[in-house]
């Protein structure tokens, strides 16, 4: 076992960590129809809600219109998060290098999606990210983020 994930163990503390890819931070300013009308800082304050009922010790919530500092973030989860809840957003389904970061830290991770991507237009019937997930939740809005969770503290424990 790795020194991080030993130390980690020890913790005994159970931490989430949200990840969302481009133009989330836009949400209820643009495309209300597909996205709805709350904004980012709902979002957050959902999944720290969520989080606290769910016996989380601590969840973070993260934002990046950048690939690779999406790939930075998953990389230093491994040995300090427990678990990840992801919306890759559009690199849902361009992106083997977000696909390979889950991966490679080999956490438990759920796949959200704000919309029923698998209702929208075929290239987004592809979802790299969602190969590393052992589950997926979509077009629940928001709220999908709480069950996201619920799904991830089901899992961890078991
Ligand atoms: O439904 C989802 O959560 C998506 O991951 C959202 C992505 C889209 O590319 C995926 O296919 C499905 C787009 C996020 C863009 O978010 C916006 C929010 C407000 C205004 C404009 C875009």
């Amino acid at each position: 076992m790795h020194q991080k994930e030993r130390t980690r163990k020890r913790e005994n503390t159970m931490k989430a960590l949200v990840i969302n890819g481009p133009n989330l931070n836009m949400l209820g300013i643009r495309e209300p129809g597909i996205y709805g009308t709350e904004t980012y800082e709902t979002l957050v304050q959902i999944c720290q809600d969520a989080a606290g009922d769910l016996g989380f010790d601590g969840v973070e919530v993260f934002q990046s219109n950048h690939e690779g500092a999406i790939v930075d973030r998953i990389q230093e989860a491994y040995g300090s998060v427990d678990g990840i809840v992801i919306n890759p957003a559009a690199y849902t389904h361009t992106s083997v290098a977000i696909l390979d970061a889950l991966k490679a830290v080999s956490l438990p991770a759920v796949e959200v999606h704000i919309s029923a991507v698998e209702d929208r237009e075929d290239f987004r019937q592809i979802s790299y990210a969602g190969m590393a997930c052992f589950a997926r939740v979509t077009g629940e809005g928001l709220q999908g983020y709480a069950h996201a969770l619920k799904l991830l503290a089901e899992k961890l424990a078991k």
